[in-house]
């Protein structure tokens, strides 16, 4: 069976990295059995996670994993799409991937308070005496990432800019249709709705999750792919209607 390299569940989402997010509703809408293993990112070969394990064979990086569980298993996750349609829907994943995804981490990983409340938690385990520097280490390392990329030299409203032109562009692409490609949802969805499940976090409290809310599709759309792909999953919005 396939073993999925992931962090585990963090923030209310059952992954905090999208890209495992993703992985993982692609390897359920492939409907595939696959096992969920701790991560250690000192053994991947990228240094990043998600990887998987088929059969003795490391497999790195989302898109690959994807390409390769498509490939061994001969399904096709754009099945039915068109090759305009499937040219759309790479082009939005990258935005997305690319794009998108650097201006929420930025916000979990250098806003002090978010991270306080949130990336902090994930060096609990690690020796008091260390712990700090660690975190020390580990944010510089994120930092520099940033710089690399660009999303780093923004101050914060040109960063919101940036991102609200992409879920602008996402809730055009989106518009009313249930899912980003048509009735039925694609690979595509995978990190579309990873990227804003991660952005609607209620613990942080950024401008761009007032973004994401403030496009009247996404919440729906969010909640419409975590009731098929994570029905098990205890989602905010679940708990606070069972608080209430
Ligand atoms: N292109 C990669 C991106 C994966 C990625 O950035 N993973 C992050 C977590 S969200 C990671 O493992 N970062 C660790 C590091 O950069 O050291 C993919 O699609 O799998």
């Amino acid at each position: 069976m396939i073993k999925l390299h992931a962090f585990g569940p963090a923030f209310g989402l059952p992954d905090p990295s999208p890209y495992i997010t993703k992985t993982e509703v692609q390897m359920r809408m492939a409907g595939l059995a696959y096992e969920k293993v701790k991560g250690d990112l000192e053994k991947t070969p990228k240094h990043k996670l998600p990887i998987i394990e088929d059969d003795g064979q490391i497999v790195a990086d989302s898109t690959f994993i994807r390409a390769h569980i498509e490939r061994t298993r001969g399904i096709d996750l754009d099945k039915g799409l068109s090759l305009r349609e499937r040219a759309e829907a790479w082009a939005i994943e990258r935005m997305l991937e690319d794009h998108l995804c650097w201006a929420v981490v930025h916000e979990r990983w250098m806003d002090d308070a978010n991270f306080q409340k949130g990336p902090s938690l994930f060096f609990q385990a690690a020796p008091e005496h260390l712990r700090d520097a660690i975190i020390k280490d580990v944010r510089a390392r994120v930092a520099v990432n940033m710089q690399a990329h660009g999303i780093g030299r923004h101050n914060g409203a040109e960063r919101l800019d940036l991102a609200s032109r992409s879920l602008t562009a996402l809730a055009v692409l989106l518009g009313d249709k249930p899912f980003l490609m048509g009735d039925r949802p694609t690979g595509v969805d995978a990190f579309a709705f990873a990227i804003l499940a991660g952005a609607l976090v209620p613990i942080f409290d950024t401008p761009l999750r007032q973004a994401v809310e403030a496009h009247g599709a996404f919440v729906p759309y969010v909640q419409r792919m975590a009731a098929r792909f994570y029905p098990e999953h205890a989602w905010w919005w679940n708990r606070a209607a069972v608080a209430a």
